[in-house]
Formats: C-alpha cells, sequence, structure tokens
C-alpha cells in the first residue's frame, strides 16, 4: 500500500517510523511519503493560510498550496487514489471503515490546521481523488495530523503481513461488535488480586463460556450502544455491569 501525507509539521508524523508500521514500511510493505504543504508556497513568508470571507474567527488553509500539492502528489502515478482530509466534521472512523481502507493500494491525507481548508480544494480533488472526510469522534483536534496517525495505524495493521500473528486480529474489540474479555499473565496472584479461577481449570468449554460473558457484561457496562438488538434491554443475569 502506497500513503502520503501533505501537512505543514511533517515532523509529526515521525512516529511512522516506529514500531510495526516502522517495520512494514522498511520491509517495502508500506511505501509511505510525508510532504511539507510549504513546499507549495512560492512568496517569502510561505504563507498557507489567510482571513475568512465573510468574516468569523480564525485562519482558513489557502487553496493554492493544496492544489498544487494535491497535483504534485497524483502525477507521482496514475491511479485514482482516496483522499483523506481527517476533521471533526466527517464520517465517524470504525473497524468496518478501517477495513475498506486497508483494502485500498493508495491512501493520500490532507491534514489541515486552523479552521480548516478552503472549501474550493475539495471541488478541485474530486477529478482526481476520491474524497473522504473521516473524523475520529465527537471532539476537536487541533490539526489532521493526530488524526492521520490514527487512521493509518488502524489502516496499516490490516494490510496482510503487517502483523505477523494475522489470528490476533480476529479476536480484538470491535471485530464482531462485542468488546474484548479481559486479560491476565503470570503470577497468579498479585498485589491481593488474583488470576479468575476459570482459566486455571483447564476446561476450555467453561473459558470459552465465561469469555464469552465477560464481553457481554464489558460491552453492557462500557458502550451499550454496541449490543446487538436482542440483548440491549436484556435480563441482568445475562448483562450485568463489570
Ligand atoms: Cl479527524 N480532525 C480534527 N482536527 N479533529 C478531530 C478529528 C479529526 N476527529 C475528531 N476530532
Amino acid at each position: 500500500m502506497r500513503v502520503d501525507v501533505i501537512s505543514i509539521f511533517p515532523e509529526y508524523l515521525a512516529p511512522l517510523d516506529l514500531s510495526l508500521i516502522g517495520k512494514a514500511r522498511r520491509s517495502g510493505l508500506l511505501d509511505l511519503h510525508v510532504h511539507d504543504l510549504r513546499t507549495f508556497t512560492h512568496d517569502r513568508h510561505r504563507t498557507v493560510d489567510d482571513t475568512p470571507y465573510g468574516g468569523g474567527a480564525g485562519m482558513v488553509m489557502k487553496p493554492e498550496p493544496w492544489g498544487e500539492a494535491l497535483d504534485h502528489v497524483a502525477d507521482q502515478e496514475d491511479s485514482r487514489p482516496i483522499l483523506i482530509v481527517p476533521g471533526p466534521g466527517g464520517a465517524r472512523l470504525d473497524q468496518s471503515l478501517a477495513r475498506q481502507l486497508a483494502a485500498a493500494d493508495w491512501l493520500v491525507f490532507a491534514c489541515g490546521r486552523y479552521e480548516g481548508i478552503d472549501e474550493r480544494v475539495y471541488d478541485y480533488a474530486q477529478s482526481t481523488y476520491d474524497v473522504r472526510v473521516i473524523s475520529l469522534g465527537d471532539y476537536v483536534l487541533n490539526g489532521g495530523e493526530v488524526a492521520a496517525l490514527a487512521i493509518i495505524e488502524a489502516v496499516a495493521r490490516l494490510v496482510p503481513g503487517v502483523i505477523g500473528n494475522a489470528a490476533s486480529l480476529f479476536e480484538e474489540s470491535h471485530e464482531d461488535g462485542l468488546l474484548e474479555y479481559p486479560i491476565y499473565t503470570k503470577p497468579e496472584q498479585w498485589q491481593g488480586f488474583s488470576v479468575p479461577d476459570v482459566l486455571l481449570s483447564g476446561d476450555h468449554g467453561r473459558i470459552a463460556q465465561w469469555r464469552h460473558q465477560q464481553r457481554l457484561d464489558r460491552t453492557a457496562a462500557r458502550r451499550p450502544d454496541l449490543l446487538p438488538p436482542e440483548l440491549a434491554g436484556a435480563p441482568e443475569d445475562l448483562v450485568v455491569g463489570v
């Protein structure tokens, strides 16, 4: 998969050299390029923002540097990349969208700052890109960079080969609509807290049943919105709090 990120703070993307994503880059599974938006300015101050037409607070990112940056990136190959613009006004990222994005050959991230990017950039980009505005959730970050990091991590780990143990991708929260069960390792006793007996029983049937119940309980307690409708109003012995 190819990934390009355009930002006025390319240093924000430095963590993409670390851990599994860094390894995927070095192995060639992930072809990642970070571009400095200011490269595409032509004035002495390398200006990327200006005041909003119609008035209002804050500054707006100017269209010209974005137009040039998007042309420069898309010029490098001839397929139609997905352009992801991270922003609180976008469609919420979830595991199913991450899976959809992981199937793409090429993602480009346009990280906005200030109040956002001049709206005409979205219109202009449509001719070359499949444009998607994506949000992490209902709160506001200062810019798209941290969101791009999160989206890239959520997506890249689903690209075949990026995670060594592919089985670990199936047994995790949000893969089948329930949160994950609690996990324990040695020692058996720690700070007066014990590992639940059932996990030491060797009875795999009971363990599987216990884990499933834990998943239901946790989901009911922490994320009732995720519970399937047939369990949402279930009696307390089925979904009790954690
Ligand atoms: Cl994707 N961007 C920004 N700037 N703020 C956000 C967000 C994204 N998701 C939630 N808040």
